[in-house]
């Protein structure tokens, strides 16, 4: 049976950071689902589906990827899909409580589907959405931090500001 792993994140939007796990776990596993969620504790600059969008652009070249848009819990979606994991990055030491209060609470909903972390590259370890919005808004180069894409839809989003 195919191994399923579902990529969950608020992707806003997606960086090179994220790419990079998708990547290697796209190698680890037949088929790698990203999906995309609001974050409760979020407010996004760009919409559900402009992060779809976004993400789909960015990933098309690697072919066992896939996106979706999802709203609910992610424990649900999961196994709705079949999923055998979850699939998380991890960029330093400060993301490991967040994640295991995430972890926890998703092993509870569900102890069948396990959570694998993946360490991201050292150049992307100091990378978030959130840093990325702040220096795009104030129009500084962010070419080597996200997809051409992106950095033409941040582009424009901050045109005016
Ligand atoms: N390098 C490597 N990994 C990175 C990098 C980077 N530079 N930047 C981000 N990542 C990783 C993050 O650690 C995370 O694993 C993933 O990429 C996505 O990151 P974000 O920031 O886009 O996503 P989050 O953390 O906002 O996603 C939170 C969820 C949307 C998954 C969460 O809120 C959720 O599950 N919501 C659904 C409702 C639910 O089920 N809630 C119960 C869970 S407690």
């Amino acid at each position: 049976m195919p191994k399923l792993a579902i990529c969950p994140g608020s992707f806003d939007p997606v960086t090179y950071g994220h790419i990079d796990i998708v990547q290697r776990g796209a190698k680890v596993f037949d088929e790698i689902v990203v999906a995309v969620f609001n974050n409760a504790s979020k407010q996004p600059l760009f919409n559900i589906e402009e992060r779809v969008a976004l993400l789909e652009e960015a990933t098309k070249d690697i072919p066992n990827v896939t996106v979706d848009a999802c709203d609910g819990l992610l424990m649900d979606y999961a196994k709705r899909k079949n999923a055998h994991a979850i699939l998380r990055g991890l960029r330093a030491v400060s993301d490991f409580e967040y994640e295991m209060q995430i972890t926890a609470m998703n092993r509870k909903l569900n102890e069948d589907i396990e959570t694998f972390f993946v360490m991201t590259n050292n150049q992307y370890s100091f990378l978030s959405s959130s840093i990325v919005k702040e220096v795009a808004k104030y129009h500084a180069n962010v070419a080597d931090l996200v997809p051409p894409v992106v950095e033409q839809a941040l582009k424009e989003k901050f045109k005016n500001s």
